[in-house]
């Protein structure tokens, strides 16, 4: 691929934030780093292992293969290869994998003299993962509480994982976070949809400029939040989502045991009533 020519001038030495010179050079359009190769080591060693279980397993039916966490008895400790070992080994190839590349986005963000917005924003997502495998089964006391490593056998889990709370619909940080998955799918249909409508004009048409963007919404509900503004909201409506996944997950057995329904009964216990 040829190289862009712009791409010269911002490819610099150094920003890197640890091993100095080392790999700091880019292959082809890709930027390399200390990070970039830990990433690389981490996605082959888990992928390696993934495949390696999905053989020792008894199908290869990709919607079937399912590598899955320890038994309960195991508790925290590190169990036999063949018995949650291998999830154990790739749940640390998957989150080393995941920090890694958080960290060369921030690395590359820095050659930019960029701010980190996208590394942040990524370790949302990060976090959310690390709850569901290592900080709730770790606070539950055993790593069998976290999630198979499979196509429908993760499916299963939340499916079952749900109905031990008996309807986690009734879960409020679960409330919240649907609630931003929505509005933020709202948010970028209606940004994307705006911004192609203004600035892809049919062959002969002209190019709409920003004014008319905020006009737009003026018109229809009378208020704009701007264009910068519409970027600030999609990424707090985004992140926001992977937060409260997070906390609705982390409230539901280390901190709530009954069923989600039963949480609401705080309102029924309100002294108003007596
Ligand atoms: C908006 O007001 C705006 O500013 C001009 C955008 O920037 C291009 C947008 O993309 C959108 C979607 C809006 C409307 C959004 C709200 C919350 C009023």
């Amino acid at each position: 691929m040829a190289m862009l020519n712009f791409e010269k001038r911002y490819r610099v030495r150094g920003g890197t934030l640890t091993g100095g010179d080392l790999f700091d050079f880019w292959f082809g359009p890709f930027y390399v780093g200390f990070f970039g190769v830990t990433t690389l080591i981490f996605t082959l060693l888990g992928v390696a292992m993934i495949v390696y279980g999905a053989a020792i397993g008894p199908t290869w039916n990709v919607w079937q293969i399912n590598i899955a966490p320890p038994d309960l008895k195991y508790g925290l400790a590190l169990a036999p290869l063949k018995e949650g070992g291998l999830w154990q080994i790739i749940t640390v190839c998957a989150i080393g994998a995941f920090v890694s590349w958080a960290l060369r986005q921030a690395e590359i963000a820095r050659k930019l003299g960029m701010a980190y917005h996208v590394p942040i924003a990524f370790s949302f997502a990060i976090f959310a993962y690390i709850s569901l495998v290592v900080i709730r089964p770790v606070l539950m006391g055993a790593w069998g509480f976290g999630f198979p490593y499979g196509i429908i056998s993760h499916l299963d889990w939340v499916s079952n994982t749900g109905y031990q709370y008996l309807h986690f619909h009734y879960n409020p940080a679960h409330m919240i976070a649907i609630t931003f998955f929505f509005t933020n799918a709202l948010a970028l249909s209606m940004h994307g949809g705006l911004i192609l409508s203004a600035s892809n004009p049919p062959k002969g048409d002209r190019l709409r400029e920003t004014e008319y963007e905020d006009t737009f919404f003026r018109d229809a509900i009378g208020y704009s939040v701007g264009t910068l503004g519409i970027h600030r909201l999609g990424m707090f409506l985004a992140v926001s989502a992977a937060f409260w996944s997070a906390v609705c997950i982390l409230l539901s057995g280390p901190f709530w045991t009954h069923g989600w329904p039963e949480w609401w009964n705080w309102w029924l216990n309100l002294p108003i009533w007596r």
